[in-house]
């Protein structure tokens, strides 16, 4: 059986393979280059969860096969959440993880060890051909460093530190992030629903 990995981050799809493929799920897991000439969808959801379903049916209803995608973010709690769902594009380009890093330091200048704590929010999708569709949401906690640390993962890794640790994201491996990540939670959870609804 076939699954589609719904996503054209380049390193979501090496987090999404390590953490299905530890979970021994019996698929053939296929990322969405496999399928070019599926449009980009518009992420025009007000949350994780509507934005990873968007993405999770377009791919599955354009190839016939199930599609899992992932909407993921940064929740700044002292930004009210910000940039939240926006966080692929908080300077602008979509994916700018530098400049999108270096804006939301700029903006949490003047804010206090006390007050920088913040998650990573990531909603798993899975959709069917025929409409069916599940979501499992997961978080990781913690707190913001003033300066990024660390050239592990991507995005906003390299200044959010989770809690119990003294590291940041960017400075675990790769297991040890998988082991406690949103997108592993998340994953993690979906497994047993893609085991029942794939057979
Ligand atoms: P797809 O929509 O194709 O999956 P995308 O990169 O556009 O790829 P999102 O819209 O879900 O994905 O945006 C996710 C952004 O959130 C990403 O660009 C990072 O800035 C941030 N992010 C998500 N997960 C992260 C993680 O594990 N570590 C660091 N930053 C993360």
């Amino acid at each position: 059986k076939r699954l589609i990995l719904a996503t054209r981050n380049a390193n979501k799809v090496t987090e999404l393979r390590a953490i299905l493929q530890t979970a021994g799920l019996d698929v053939e897991l296929v990322g969405a280059e496999a399928y070019p000439d599926v449009p980009d969808v518009k992420e025009t959801g007000v949350t994780f969860a509507e934005n990873a379903l968007l993405k999770a049916h377009a791919l599955a209803r354009a190839t016939g096969h199930p599609a899992v995608a992932d909407d993921s973010g940064l929740c700044v709690d002292v930004l009210n959440g910000a940039p939240g769902i926006f966080s692929a594009r908080w300077a602008g380009k979509h994916g700018d993880d530098k400049a999108n890093l270096d804006l939301l330091l700029a903006q949490l200048s003047d804010i206090d060890d006390a007050h920088r704590s913040a998650h990573f929010a990531c909603a798993a999708a899975l959709a069917l051909p025929d409409g069916t569709e599940r979501v499992v949401e997961g978080r990781l906690e913690g707190t913001l460093r003033h300066a990024p640390t660390g050239t592990g993962g991507f995005g906003y890794d390299p200044i959010l530190q989770p809690l119990g640790d003294s590291r940041t994201c960017a400075e675990l491996t790769a297991e040890e992030k998988n082991a406690i990540s949103h997108r592993g939670k998340a994953f993690r959870g979906l497994v047993p629903v893609v085991r029942e609804l794939l057979g």
